[in-house]
Parts: C-alpha cells; structure tokens; sequence
C-alpha cells in the first residue's frame, strides 16, 4: 500500500515536472487558418501601474483579414491602440477599426506602434507570468492565445522607461 502512494506521488512529481519543461518557450506562435501569431508578450508591471500593453506579429499567408476585438480576464479594459508623433510627444490613440492585417504580409504589434492596451489590471504583471488573451478577425475568427510577461528592456522599451533603473 505505501510502495503504491509513493509510486503515485513519484508519478506526480514527474507529471508537474514535465509541465514546467512544457511551459511556452521563449519564442512561441499559434497557427490560425491562414494567420499565424508570433510570440504575444506583454510588458511587466513596473510598481503599481495599472496598465499595460500586448505586442505580437500576425503573419498572413492568405486574403485580407483585421484584428477587430481583444479581451482578457486580467484587465478590466483591453483596446486596440497605435501610437502617434504629435508636437514631438507620443500619443497613443485607439483604433476602433482595429488593425489591418494584409494578404500574404503581416501586422506587427511592437513598442512604438500598434498595441493592445490592457487597462485596469487586476493583479501587477510580473515576468514569466503568462495569461490568455482572446484574438477576434474578422474574417479568421477568435482564438486564444497565452501571452507571456517580459521584463521592458526586452522590448526595447522607449516609450514606458519612466520609473525603472
Ligand atoms: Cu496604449
């Protein structure tokens, strides 16, 4: 009988630790349809900001399609913004048309560009933390996709540099 739990236990022990080695990799992507999204990643929370943003590519090998809706648990607002030049400052504005994602080309979310803005957090991002994010097209349609937190300096960060060493 107690062979039979420590077998059980052991089993377990190998169960929990396979599925840390099959946490995402650093580089992670997710086949839908003619879409592909590359490696979505969201920024650290630095102090107690309440927001934060999502960066990915999305590479098209088909017919024009548009990321029009995004949504998650972990904020209690998600928008879809691009970011402007106006009298030399940054602005981020929201897109309400969504983003484009061309035929055979691609839409990249990065620092500086367009983005998902997550506004709201429930909880502070800390680094290696993941969480899921729901991605609607309008022609593809939605697919979930597990967003990874990186530290700022991983994103080249310019615009949200405020506040870390
Ligand atoms: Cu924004």
């Amino acid at each position: 009988m107690t062979r039979k739990i420590l077998g059980s236990l052991a089993l377990a022990f190998v169960l929990s630790a396979t599925s840390i080695l099959m946490r995402p990799a650093a580089a992670h992507e997710y086949e839908h349809g003619d879409l592909m999204i590359m490696h979505p990643v969201a920024r650290a929370s630095m102090g107690v900001a309440a927001n934060s943003a999502v960066y990915m590519t999305i590479e098209n090998a088909g017919e024009h399609d548009r990321l029009i809706g995004v949504s998650t648990d972990v904020a209690e607002r998600v928008e879809i913004h691009t970011t402007i030049m106006e009298d030399g400052v940054l602005k981020m504005q929201e897109l309400e048309e969504g983003i484009a994602v061309p035929a055979s080309d691609k839409a990249m979310l990065e620092t500086g560009g367009y983005h998902v803005m997550l506004m709201g957090l429930a909880e502070p991002l800390q680094v290696d933390d993941s969480f899921t994010l729901t991605l609607d097209f309008e022609k593809a349609g939605p697919i979930e996709v597990e967003v990874i937190v990186v530290h700022p300096e991983e994103l080249g960060d310019a615009m949200h540099m405020e506040g870390h060493d």
